[in-house]
């Protein structure tokens, strides 16, 4: 089962939130309190050097840092997809952004 390494109040952490649970995926929720310092601990920062929140832990010890690459990992076979193609794309797509853009920029028109 994945587990997701999370804050309740990020956004970053919400856009792989989403698709897990809209999807009805199963994945262990670990709250990570940002705001006391707890992503600092010598224990996150093993699985995060960064010390960021979100992390997607997908098993065999692989961890997942950064939102976009949960997302296009999601995409990319993480959830079988296979019912929901206009879903898969478009978190391939959003995953395959170097950072934040405007919605409107990912309109395929
Ligand atoms: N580029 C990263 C940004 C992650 C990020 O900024 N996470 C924030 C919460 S939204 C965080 O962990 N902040 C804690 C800190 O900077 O100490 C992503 O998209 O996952």
């Amino acid at each position: 089962m994945y587990r997701l390494y999370e804050y309740p109040l990020s956004g970053n952490c919400h856009k792989l939130r989403l698709p897990l649970t809209q999807l009805g995926h199963p994945f262990e929720s670990v709250r990570i309190d940002i705001l006391n310092g707890e992503n600092h601990s010598a224990e996150f920062l093993r699985i995060n050097l960064v010390g960021n929140v979100p992390v997607l832990e997908i098993g065999d010890g692989n961890w997942l840092p950064e939102s976009n690459a949960g997302l296009w990992y999601l995409g990319e076979g993480g959830i079988d997809l296979s019912p929901y193609p206009a879903i898969r794309s478009w978190l391939i797509r959003v995953g395959q952004q170097p950072r934040y853009v405007p919605m409107e920029a990912l309109d395929p028109g």
